[in-house]
């Protein structure tokens, strides 16, 4: 177990590394104008998704040049033979970083078959004349960190006392209008639900107490990887929304604070089941060999 630790100290350092270099680029865009294309209707990328995905990749391979990498802009590199493959989201929440909205990240995790292992997200906050970061670090074994300092899952245990969040991918398609009305359901029950567009800053806001619960349809690896450890080392409960055990190739996700789990699942897996009844294709986005 002493030798693993080690191996995952190192993971997580290169992690960071990776995200800090990312980071780097994302910031010094900020202060240039924004170029936008299109992938779809409102599918956007800007040369700074591309850019912060190079510099993450050229640290990754620096130290790790027989790993498997995964990134939204490049897809598959690397050695896809590898037991590590790292899942690279070089900016999560362009639509917000695009208009300068202070929701947005770098996302760096590894994942070991198909569990993550260790992830570092530098979170954009604060927004323009005050934009600050914070960095959440987690790797398996280990409480995870926000600017070095430990955090931890809220210890809300009912829905009526929550805040939660959701996410909407651009495909809007049978999952898209099934979480609409997931959101509308929790609207009328819970505190708030909130739709911030960047799904590993849900998850680490997750982590640090600040919402207590958020799920998802049709999330890829690259959006969770880093989040999911960053949230389970934390005390975060995460399955797919049908309560089956989660992997990160999956493309539904419950995370919760663990209290909440049994009553938003209660909510989620319903509507869940009714979807893959229906023949709506939530099986899993990749299966590793
Ligand atoms: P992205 O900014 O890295 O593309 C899951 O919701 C992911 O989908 C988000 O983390 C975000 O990742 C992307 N996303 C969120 N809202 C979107 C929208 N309206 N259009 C396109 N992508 C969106
Ligand atoms: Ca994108
Ligand atoms: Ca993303
Ligand atoms: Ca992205």
């Amino acid at each position: 177990a002493s030798a693993d630790a080690v191996a995952l100290g190192e993971l997580l350092a290169v992690a960071e590394e990776a995200a800090a270099k990312g980071a780097e680029v994302v910031r010094e865009a900020l202060d240039k104008p924004r170029r936008i294309s299109f992938k779809g209707a409102t599918d956007l990328v800007t040369e700074t998704d591309k850019a912060s995905e190079d510099a993450v990749l050229a640290v990754l391979r620096r130290h790790y040049p027989r790993h498997a990498l995964l990134g939204e802009e490049g897809g598959v590199s690397g050695d896809t033979d590898s037991t590590y493959l790292w899942c690279v989201d070089p900016l999560d929440g362009t639509t917000n970083f695009a208009h300068a909205y202070p929701a947005f990240a770098v996302s760096v995790g590894v994942v070991r078959g198909s569990t993550p292992v260790a992830g570092c997200v530098v979170e954009f906050a604060g927004g323009p004349h005050a934009w600050v970061t914070r960095t959440f670090s987690a790797h398996t074994g280990r409480p995870t960190t926000c600017n070095g300092k430990p955090v931890r899952v809220s210890e809300v245990s009912e829905v009526r006392r929550s805040l939660l969040v959701t996410g909407f991918g651009y495909e809007h398609d049978e999952a898209w209008s099934a979480n609409m009305e997931l959101f509308k359901e929790y609207t009328d029950v819970a505190q708030g639900v909130r739709r911030l567009g960047a799904a590993a800053i849900d998850l680490c806001h997750l982590s640090m107490g600040i919402v207590d619960a958020y799920w998802e349809y049709r999330l890829k690896p690259w959006d969770m990887a880093a989040g999911i450890v960053i949230a389970q080392e934390a005390g975060a409960t995460v399955t797919t929304m049908d309560g089956r055990p989660f992997s990160v190739f999956e493309r539904s996700m419950l995370a919760t604070n663990t209290r909440l789990h049994p009553e938003m699942l209660a909510g989620t897996a319903p509507k869940t089941r009714r979807l893959l009844e229906e023949g709506v294709d939530l099986s899993p986005w990749f299966v590793p060999p």
